[in-house]
């Protein structure tokens, strides 16, 4: 496949051969798509502003005494869609099919929330059984919003017509309907008024997770004190070093997948959110493939 951004302008600005699509294992597949945001706009620039932040990263990590562009990162063109959500997830579907067919692991950057179930329709074809792990500020469970049932405000409603094991965590706002779904179907949500203080929840989160494990992150589960720059700002979030350790834990002892990283929305004043959006990326790679990773 040719369909790639090239040295510098790739995520981690990673030279060939680390960033060609034949010698990676990673593949960034970047979602500019905003059609059904409903408070700030501009999520659409999202995946051009974590790739460009991510230009800036250091790429040993400390944490991991490790280079962990190794295993080799490369950037696709950003797939641009112009379609209402229905077809966009079809669109999505397909693209992130093709990639895993090639035995890739697939990063997408978002973009709207609602780009994810397209990439949990490939990953159920191609994987079966799996769960998911939504970081999210709001647990997106209606079953339809502004007429359409495939708008942000229903992503995971959506996953969880194909996929039923969902663990949701962080979650802070949501409407008196999907509160009710949530009681009714004991779904497992850890809220985060119960979890932001301490890490007693992790084991007990990565228990209710099969060994496959897909993770969606809506980079409103943090604090907006650590990342304003999303449409839908929550306050009462989780902090960057507790994520990290819950997902390092996570990594350790499940299978993951793939993942994706949705919502940002630049700020072009303030671009610490932009930054931190692409270190969790760069750290959950590493996480995820550590025994892989040669030093
Ligand atoms: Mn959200």
């Amino acid at each position: 496949m040719n369909n790639y951004i090239k040295y510098p302008k790739n995520f981690a600005e990673l030279e060939d051969p680390l960033s060609n699509y034949d010698a990676s294992k990673v593949i960034i597949l970047p979602v500019p798509y905003e059609k059904t945001t409903t408070y700030i706009k501009g999520t659409a620039n999202g995946p051009g502003a974590i790739i460009y932040a991510s230009r800036n990263m250091e790429l040993y990590d400390e944490e991991l005494n490790k280079e962990i562009c190794k295993i080799g990162i490369c950037t696709l063109n950003e797939l641009r869609i112009d379609e209402k959500p229905e077809l966009m997830v079809n669109i999505v579907y397909q693209n992130v099919k093709k990639i895993i067919n090639d035995d890739k692991f697939i990063i997408t950057l978002g973009g709207e929330h609602s780009i994810t179930p397209g990439a949990i329709k490939a990953f159920a074809e191609k994987y079966g059984d799996f769960s998911i792990l939504q970081l999210d500020a709001h647990s997106d469970l209606r079953e339809e919003y502004d007429n359409t049932k495939f708008s942000h405000a229903c992503a995971m409603k959506r996953c969880r017509d194909i996929i039923k094991n969902i663990v949701q965590v962080g979650i802070r706002s949501l409407d008196y309907e999907e509160a009710v779904l949530i009681k009714k179907n004991k779904f497992d949500i850890f809220w985060a008024k119960d979890i932001y203080d301490n890490d007693e929840w992790f084991d007990e989160a990565i228990s209710k997770l099969s060994k496959n494990v897909y993770i969606t992150i809506d980079l409103d589960v943090f604090d907006p004190s650590i990342m304003p720059s999303v449409g839908t700002p929550e306050p009462g979030g989780l902090k960057y070093y507790q994520i990290l350790r819950f997902l390092r834990r996570l990594c350790e002892k499940k299978n993951v997948l793939g993942f994706d990283v949705m919502e940002l929305c630049p700020n072009k004043d303030n671009a610490s959110s932009d930054f931190t959006a692409a270190k969790i990326a760069y750290k959950l790679i590493g996480y995820v493939f550590d025994k892989s990773i040669k030093k």
